[in-house]
């Protein structure tokens, strides 16, 4: 076979390549396989010199011509190719905006949460400040401060939660009102919600629970005061009807102590069958009292110049009774089938 045949060969095979690439990397194979540095197109190319001048000058017009046309071939297929290749690819990354969107699920606040918000708006509301402190207290701000000495019996009804010597879990956010009077001179308008830890769980009781303390201090300040702001107050979160009554009550750190109750907000007192109050028309709702001589003497606040009232609730309570939950450990188990019903 004469070097040109050979060139007409090279030529027709790589036309018949050229045609039946599929894909723009096929066709740049191609390329190199034919027309690339060691093709053997350029190979012939390279050896004309070496041919004598006949030869020379055919074997250089047709390889010139053969290379000519491949390169044609493979542009126009190339951009054939290519167009294909795209059209390909933007259908392959269309987006359809007209398909409707993945709904993402809203989020709301813990029942809990939400009497503890209505709570203290009302008392901001009033210009109390809202106070905060540490879950981890040390035994004099959560029992000795507050008229509740060491080894005094009323310390084993907290079911304290001990940790390293002389510390422990809040048992109540009363060590909030402490260092809210030890760290200012009085009139003190504080309102104190948080968690607070006592070592019981039951139906009624988990171990940690929420806690909104209140105090008042100020001269001339009576247990009218206390009655009035906390019937307010109840009128605030369970409605306009809601009326409160008081009865006796203790706790270490107030004299006199009160219990509040509310009427049912359910019933008002008129239904005997009422799930709700039982039948009694009311609600235990929250206790209270007048800040002991003794605690206000123990921040430095004088007691024949100062009085103070101070109140304590349980938001979970209040949101169990408010939402008719019978089980207070639901609250804190994080279920979301229990919860998303709020
Ligand atoms: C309840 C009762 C109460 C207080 C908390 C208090 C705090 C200071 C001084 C005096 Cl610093 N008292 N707090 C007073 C009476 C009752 O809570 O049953 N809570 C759920």
């Amino acid at each position: 076979m004469t070097v040109s045949e050979r060139i007409e060969q090279l030529k027709t095979e790589a036309l018949s390549a050229v045609a039946t690439g599929v894909s723009t990397a096929d066709l740049e194979d191609i390329r190199v396989r034919f027309l690339g540095r060691s093709a053997e197109l350029t190979e012939i190319k390279k050896s004309i010199g070496t041919l004598s001048p006949e030869e020379r000058k055919e074997v250089g017009r047709s390889s010139n011509l053969a290379s000519r046309e491949i390169e044609a071939a493979l542009g126009a297929r190339t951009e054939e190719v290519a167009a294909r290749e795209q059209e390909e690819r933007l259908r392959a990354e269309a987006v359809d905006v007209t398909l409707p969107g993945v709904p993402s699920q809203r989020g709301h606040l813990h029942p809990s949460q939400i009497v503890i918000d209505d709570v203290v708006d009302f008392f901001v509301g009033l210009g109390y400040r809202v106070a905060e402190g540490p879950e981890v207290e040390t035994d004099y701000y959560n029992f000795t401060a507050l008229n509740i000495p060491e080894h005094h019996p009323a310390r084993g009804e907290h079911d304290t939660f001990f940790l390293d010597e002389g510390l422990v879990l809040r048992t109540h956010t009363s060590p909030v009102q402490i260092r809210t009077m030890l760290s200012q001179e009085p009139p003190v308008f504080v309102v104190c919600p948080g968690r607070t830890y006592r070592n019981d769980n039951d139906p009624t009781h988990t171990p940690m629970f929420h806690q909104i303390e209140g105090l008042a201090v100020d001269r001339g300040l009576t247990l009218a005061h206390l009655k009035g702001t906390l019937a307010a107050m109840a009128r605030h979160v369970f409605g306009e009807d809601a009326e409160v009554r008081l009865r006796p009550g203790y706790f270490q750190f107030t004299e006199p102590s009160v219990e509040l109750d509310i009427s049912c907000f359910v019933c008002g007192g008129t239904d005997p069958n009422c799930k709700v109050c039982k039948g009694a028309g009311w609600l235990e709702m929250l206790g209270a009292g007048m800040v002991d001589p003794s605690v206000l003497e123990e921040v430095g606040y004088d007691p024949e110049e100062y009085t103070g009232f101070a109140f304590g609730m349980g938001p979970d309570r209040m949101a169990m009774v408010k939402y008719g939950v019978p089980d207070l450990r639901l609250f804190f188990e994080g279920d979301l089938r229990f919860l998303r019903q709020f």
